[in-house]
């Protein structure tokens, strides 16, 4: 009896399994039911990153945060207290990248209201922001619906600033994303900021770390941490290009994390080519968004379409 019900079990799990992995994004699904959508959004990203470059950084982050965290389903928007964005990861996330989304999704609520989801206004506006600080562009496939809950214990699924390279190889190997998909997508860190507190023990402990890099951060940023800013790549902070690598054959990298990228390892190699190449870098970048951008996507009639996304609809 037992055994049969767990035979069932496995059985339906395949099913639903096989159905979400058929469910097919489209980079056409708006083109009838929400023309403007996609030039609302652009328009709204790149006014808000003109007034304020960090913004394109933030919307970016966010959409990683919620790939990684159950599926691009924008869970990651839910803000009652048990949600994700009480779990340490999000407690880091800028603020101001709320706002500037609740902002656009309301400008496309006004001209397709009901229509155009969380889920895809946040892959849209990650591309749209890259695309605005001077990164490539690429083709968002689209049609994912938004969650009706939070998932606050898989929050666990983003790898922290203190992760070893063997940690962020098995982060993204659980979401069939391989080296050098983790090697391009780290490259997000060439724009936006990181508070001391996220990178205070790699400047005071670290051995792998330029020392007047060290030293010149440890200026603003006591060895107990704070939230003070400092940019994630100091040579050019707001501009999408290939520094985030050039600066980690110096030593230059801010986080533990992303140093672990150059230390003698396996990536080294994927690093010095992105260093050298920056088009093998915005063409691996913009592959490796796709790849988790189409992580366990919702669709068809499964969530909803939140109207806003902060909380389910009802
Ligand atoms: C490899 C694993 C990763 C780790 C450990 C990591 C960690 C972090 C940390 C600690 C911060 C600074 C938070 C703070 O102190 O306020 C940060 C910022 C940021 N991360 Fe990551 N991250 C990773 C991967 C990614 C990926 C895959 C993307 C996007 C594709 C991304 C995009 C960003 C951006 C754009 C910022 C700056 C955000 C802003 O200025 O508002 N990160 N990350
Ligand atoms: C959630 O976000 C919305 C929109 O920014 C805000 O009005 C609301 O007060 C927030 N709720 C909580 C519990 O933080
Ligand atoms: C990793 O994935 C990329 C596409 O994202 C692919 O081009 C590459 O061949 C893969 N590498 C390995 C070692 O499988
Ligand atoms: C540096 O390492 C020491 C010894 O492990 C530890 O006590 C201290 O908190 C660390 N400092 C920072 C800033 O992480
Ligand atoms: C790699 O190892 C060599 C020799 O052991 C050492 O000199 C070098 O500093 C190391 N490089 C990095 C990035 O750790
Ligand atoms: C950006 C954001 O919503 N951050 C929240 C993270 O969680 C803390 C509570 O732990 C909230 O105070 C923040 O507003």
């Amino acid at each position: 009896m037992a055994a049969s019900a767990s035979c069932l079990l496995s059985l339906l799990v395949v099913v639903v399994l096989a159905a979400l992995a058929s469910a097919q994004l489209s980079s056409t699904f708006y083109d009838t039911s929400c023309p403007s959508a996609l030039s609302t959004i652009s328009s709204g990203v790149t006014a808000a990153v003109a007034q304020e470059a960090r913004v394109g950084a933030s919307l970016l982050r966010l959409h990683f945060h919620d790939c990684f965290v159950q599926g691009c389903d924008a869970s990651v928007l839910l803000n009652d207290t048990s949600g994700e964005q009480n779990q340490i990861p999000n407690q880091t996330l800028n603020p101001r990248g709320f706002d500037v989304f609740d902002s656009i999704k309301a400008q496309v609520e006004a001209v397709c209201p009901g229509i155009v989801s969380c889920a895809d206004i946040l892959a849209v506006a990650a591309r749209d922001g890259v695309v605005a600080l001077g990164g490539p562009s690429w083709t968002v496939a689209l049609g994912r619906r938004d969650s009706t809950a939070s998932f606050p214990a898989q929050t666990s699924d983003l790898p922290p600033p203190t992760s070893s390279l063997q940690q962020l190889l098995r982060a993204y190997s659980k979401k069939n994303l391989n080296q050098t998909d983790m090697v391009a997508l780290s490259g997000a860190h060439t724009i936006g900021q990181a508070q001391c507190l996220s990178f205070n023990d790699h400047i005071y402990n670290d051995t792998n770390i330029n020392p007047a890099f060290a030293m010149s951060l440890r200026t603003n940023c006591p060895a107990s941490g704070s939230s003070s800013l400092a940019p994630l790549d100091a040579m050019t902070p707001t501009a999408f290009d290939n520094a985030y690598y050039t600066n980690l054959l110096s030593q230059r990298g801010l986080l533990h994390s992303d140093q672990e990228l150059f230390n003698n390892g396996s990536a080294d190699s994927t690093v010095s080519s992105f260093a050298a190449n920056a088009a093998a870098f915005t063409s691996a970048f913009a592959t490796a968004m796709v790849k988790m951008g189409n992580l366990s996507p919702l669709t068809g009639s499964q969530g909803q379409v939140r109207i806003n996304c902060w909380r389910v609809n009802g």
